[in-house]
């Protein structure tokens, strides 16, 4: 399996496929936060890829209901064959975002892996979105909004048939995903949601519930042969601990529920993968949003308290 003791840090700074500019700024903002660092301190081989290249943000409206689907496109491929490098050599890839779009790229590559691998995958995706719109569900034509419908193969064919899937034969499939921290879906997209039977864990249910129940039934199928993949989209904080994001949504987890969010990921000694997205330096304060990106990062790889080991 991929080891947690050796990390690929890998740069995407764009924001193709969000609404607001200022997420390109991402990978830098993170580093200057001390991601890497701050994991060497925990015995984590930390290696640092630097960033990938890309076109630059034309900045048009939508065109068929997409923002810059070229350029989106072009970026998914660099952040697959980076991604995909990396799990071939036994590393662990820590994909440093770029709008949440790059997590076609990432987890299409992660899909190709564990299809070699003959592994199980599960994919958290932590998130005030759902991220499962389409061309004809979406309002804003961002495809930051796209990407867990297209990795399920709903989507155009520039973006699922990277990895060499397609419609038929899709990167994931829904019943793979669990949705954590949702409290913002349009209304086309929740319709969809529920017809392709996603499992999200909304903060209703949170609120409800209560983090650690919510984790236990979302990390409840993992076994010795799951690769974990966890895409953490920022904005699945709270906005009042976590600013520097473009689509903030009020009523997120708060600081001690993102730790045991985390820490339970930690515990299950499964996690092979990761994305650290939609952070945006330009609407941040002092980096503090990313400095506690990097903070939960932290527990993610197992700093503990007094009580463990
Ligand atoms: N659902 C909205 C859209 O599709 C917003 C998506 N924004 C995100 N997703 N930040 O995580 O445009
Ligand atoms: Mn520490
Ligand atoms: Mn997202
Ligand atoms: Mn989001």
């Amino acid at each position: 399996m991929t080891t947690l003791r050796n990390v690929s840090l890998i740069g995407a700074p764009t924001d193709i496929g969000a609404g607001a500019r200022g997420a390109s700024m991402g990978p830098e903002a993170l580093r200057v936060a001390n991601i890497g660092p701050t994991l060497e301190s925990h015995g984590v081989q930390v290696v640092d890829r630097g960033n990938l290249t890309g076109p630059y943000n034309p900045w048009l409206p939508p065109v068929d209901g997409y923002r810059h689907l070229q350029e989106v496109a072009a970026w998914n491929r660099a952040v697959h064959d980076a991604v995909y490098a990396e799990l071939k050599t036994g590393r662990m890839p820590i994909l440093l975002g770029g709008d949440h779009c790059l997590g076609l790229g990432s987890i299409s590559a992660v899909a190709r892996h564990c299809k070699e691998q003959g592994k199980k995958l599960r994919v958290l995706w932590l998130d005030a979105h759902a991220d499962f719109n389409t061309s004809e569900l979406t309002p804003s034509g961002n495809i930051h909004g796209m990407p867990v419908a297209c990795l399920a193969g709903f989507g155009p064919k520039e973006l699922i048939e990277i990895g060499g899937f397609s419609k038929e034969h899709p990167a994931i499939s829904p019943k793979w995903v669990r949705q954590i921290g949702i409290r913002s879906v349009d209304a086309g997209e929740k319709r969809f949601v529920h017809e392709q039977e996603l499992e999200v864990f909304d903060m209703r249910y949170i609120d409800e519930m209560g983090m650690r129940h919510t984790m236990e039934l979302a990390l409840a199928t993992l076994d010795a042969n799951t690769h974990l993949h966890v895409s953490f989209d920022v904005d699945f904080l709270d906005p009042s601990i976590a600013p520097g994001v473009g689509t903030t949504v009020p009523g997120g987890p708060t600081y001690r529920e993102a730790q045991l969010c985390m820490e339970m990921i930690a515990d299950t000694g499964r996690l092979s993968s990761l994305d650290v997205m939609e952070l945006n330096p330009a609407l941040d304060e002092k980096n503090r949003t990313a400095t506690l990106a990097v903070d939960l990062i932290e527990s993610l790889f197992g700093k503990s308290t007094l009580m463990r080991k």
